[in-house]
C-alpha cells in the first residue's frame, strides 16, 4: 500500500483532466409555410448574421431540410431555441428550432 503505482508495479500517469463543457448545435428545420423573409429575419435577430449570411443559411434549410445555425453552450443554445420558437409562435408560423449535443 501507499505507492502511486498501486501494488501491481504498473506505472500510471496522473493526467490533468481539463474538461471542456459540451457544445450544442442549434438546428433550424424547413417547413412549407414559414415565409423565407421571416426566416432571414430570425437568423439576423437571434444569431447575429448579416442579411447576406442569413439569406444563404435560409436557402440551405429550404433546400436541404435542416441546417446548423450556431454552436453554443447548453444554456445559450436552450435560450436561442426558446427565443426562436416563441417568436415563430407569436407570428403564427410553424418554424421549428431544436438543439443537439455536438
Ligand atoms: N420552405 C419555406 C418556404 O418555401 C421557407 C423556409 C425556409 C421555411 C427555411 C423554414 C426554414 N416558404
Amino acid at each position: 500500500s501507499g505507492d502511486p503505482e498501486g501494488e501491481t508495479g504498473v506505472i500510471t500517469k496522473a493526467k490533468p483532466k481539463t474538461k471542456r463543457p459540451p457544445l450544442y448545435k442549434v438546428l433550424l428545420l424547413n417547413d412549407d409555410y414559414t415565409p423565407m423573409e421571416f426566416v432571414v429575419h430570425v437568423l439576423e435577430r437571434f444569431f447575429g448574421m448579416s442579411h447576406a449570411q442569413a439569406f444563404e443559411i435560409m436557402l440551405v434549410v429550404h433546400k436541404k431540410g435542416v441546417a446548423v445555425v450556431g454552436v453554443f453552450s447548453f444554456e445559450v443554445a436552450e435560450t436561442k431555441v426558446a427565443q426562436v420558437m416563441d417568436f415563430a409562435r407569436r407570428h403564427q408560423h410553424p418554424l421549428q428550432c431544436t438543439m443537439e449535443k455536438e
